[in-house]
């Protein structure tokens, strides 16, 4: 990967990371572990993946993304405006009353967003249905879902998984954010995926495993999976949940939703500038 490219992702990471951050901590509360863990995969997808057009946002032959584990709705908001969906001054908005930016994603609120979600296991669903219109209506769209591991937990998630696989969705890439933390403790201590890429590839995915904080890992595998036809395809992402930010980082199984004060926030944000 030439490194040009490889520091302008990161550096858009970086800015996703910073405003997701600075949204959350205006408010003072949020879902900030989860947000902080993906912000990886939405530069990747958002700055150098999707086929999108910021400016028509509604474009019929665009690449679709589905935030499933929609509870990280603030960091898909932090990539849209960092990418000119709207303005960032919106940003402080977030899930106050008449807000365009609800904590979790809707579709009918916010530009750019293409599927509501927040009831955990419905928005992988969504986008075998999207990606299945994709083959219907010989569409060449994309569609990328990303999923929670606690997430993975709902019977829907496998139901989704199955028909997606006998559809032979090789337009569907589905991201699995295994941050090994869901709401109330460790995914081990609760209920494991025990192997998530042997589970994917028995269902019929095109599976792999790769550090989901590395921008130029995830660039790899989704060049890899491009080149495979006829199946899904699955990137299990290993991450931290609330990467980028040593305090949230720590606070493990309690950084799924946090409160801060001013001065952790701004201490928070300088970690990040
Ligand atoms: C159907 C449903 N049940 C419960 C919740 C409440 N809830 C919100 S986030 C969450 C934990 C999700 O864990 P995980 O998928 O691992 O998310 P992440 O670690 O990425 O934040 C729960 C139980 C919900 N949003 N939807
Ligand atoms: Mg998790």
């Amino acid at each position: 990967m030439d490194t040009e490219k490889l520091t302008y992702l990161k550096e858009k990471a970086r800015e996703i990371r910073y405003l997701t951050m600075d949204e959350i901590g205006y408010l003072g509360v949020g879902h900030i572990g989860g947000c902080l863990s993906i912000a990886d995969v939405l530069a990747v997808l958002y700055f150098d993946e999707m086929r999108i057009r910021p400016d028509e946002p509604n474009w019929e032959d665009r690449d679709r993304f589905v935030l499933s584990k929609g509870h990280a709705g603030p960091a898909l908001y932090a990539a849209l405006a960092a990418k000119g969906y709207f303005d960032k001054s919106e940003l402080h908005t977030l899930n106050r009353p008449h807000t365009h930016l609800p904590s979790h994603c809707d579709m009918l609120l916010t530009t750019g967003v293409d599927m509501t979600a927040g009831a955990l296991g419905q928005g992988l669903s969504c986008a075998v249905g999207m990606a299945k219109a994709g083959k219907a209506f010989h569409k060449d769209y994309n569609v990328f879902c990303i999923i929670g591991d606690g997430e993975s937990q709902e019977g829907q998630i496998w139901e989704a998984s199955s028909i997606a696989a006998q559809w032979k969705l090789d337009n569907l890439y589905v991201f699995l954010d295994y941050n090994k933390f869901q709401i109330d403790g460790g995914l081990d201590d609760i209920n494991s995926l025990i192997d998530p890429v042997k589970r994917w590839e028995s269902f019929g995915f095109e599976t792999e495993e790769i550090d989901g904080n590395d921008i130029e890992a995830i660039c790899g595998a989704l060049q890899r999976m491009k080149a495979v036809r006829g199946k899904p395809k699955m990137i299990v992402l290993r991450t931290v949940k609330g990467k980028g930010v040593s305090y949230v980082e720590a606070a493990g199984a309690g950084n799924h939703n946090m409160t801060f004060t001013p001065e952790q926030t701004l201490a928070a944000l300088k970690e990040l500038e």
